[in-house]
């Protein structure tokens, strides 16, 4: 089962004294407030950070979906603690202002692409996608510009076009959640077992294109949003989600990713309903 998220000899290897000391290893597929879901090669566990993250968290950051884990597990209870995170080989990363300290916050980790995703209805804004794309290049993983709502756009090709020729260094794909076109070269970026992410502003069809790659309306989009119902919005709380092809998808809320980038656009200001859930109610 954990070779399904992306378990390879790189982890194996990272993993081995962890084993010596009698650990299990497991991956972040969800991030809740104050626990995390682990995916382990029995089972899904709930775990939470031992105490030692408070003082190392500075340094490396707290635990973080697509993080591999070395965790104890509680066989009383069947949930575990996170002792250890291995190495990551790429992340993406802001540096946060918590208790008036700057502290490292990983907000994605382990992935190998990054989709940088804008939409066609509007004009395309270039400074805001080579925004996006630094920090997916600071990742370390490959950026892919991602058009969307390609059927709402008069001249896909032409908007495509201006962003190649500010030379990105990318693939710029154009997709359309709802004609179900360009999906497959979307995916095609991605091999199994490799993690991607999902980054972009509020709205321009992040989730939509997840519900659209599982064929099933998996993630709350912004018109269930509206709906008013709440309850489908934990769903979309950068959740790792395992794709049909073996591709592993994370989706990220609007104002997560916001932090990558900083304020000159007026980008701050561009909030996501799943941000202020999470800052008014509790998970767990
Ligand atoms: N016309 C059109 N609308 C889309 C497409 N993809 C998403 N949308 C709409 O754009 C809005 C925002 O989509 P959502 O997936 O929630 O965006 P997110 O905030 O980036 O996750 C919703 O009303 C979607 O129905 C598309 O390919 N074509
Ligand atoms: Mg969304």
């Amino acid at each position: 089962m954990i070779e399904k998220y992306g378990w390879s000899d790189r982890q194996r290897t990272a993993f081995a004294e962890h084993a010596l000391a009698g650990l299990a290893p497991g991956r972040v597929v969800l991030q809740h407030r104050d626990s995390y879901l682990v995916a382990t090669d029995e089972a899904e566990l709930k775990a939470e950070a031992s105490g030692r993250f408070v003082h190392e968290a500075r340094e490396i950051g707290y635990p973080a979906v697509g993080d591999w884990v070395a965790l104890a597990l509680n066989s009383q209870d069947g949930s575990a603690t996170i002792h250890a995170v291995l190495p990551r080989h790429t992340a993406l990363v802001r540096r946060a202002a918590v208790d008036s300290a700057r502290q490292l916050q990983i907000l994605a980790a382990n992935i190998d692409v990054v989709f940088v995703v804008t939409s066609m209805n509007a004009d395309i804004n270039l400074r805001r996608i080579q925004r996006y794309l630094a920090a997916a290049w600071q990742s370390g993983a490959r950026p892919v510009v991602v058009l969307t709502k390609s059927d709402l756009s008069a001249d896909p090709e032409k908007q495509a076009a201006e962003i190649l020729a500010s030379d990105p260094g990318c693939p710029v794909l154009i997709v359309s959640a709802r004609q179900a076109s360009g999906l497959d070269a979307l995916l095609d970026q991605v091999k199994p077992g490799e993690t991607c992410v999902l980054i972009g502003s509020s709205g321009v069809g992040k989730s939509s294109l997840v519900n659209a790659f599982l064929n099933e309306d998996r993630m709350a989009t912004r018109a269930i949003r509206e709906a008013d119902d709440q309850g489908r919005h934990t769903t979309s709380h950068r959740q790792l989600i395992l794709l049909p092809g073996g591709q592993l998808l994370l989706d990220t809320p609007g104002i997560r990713e916001v932090g990558l980038i900083d304020a000159e656009d007026g980008l701050d200001a561009v909030f996501d309903d799943v941000e202020l859930l999470t800052r008014n109610c509790r998970f767990n």
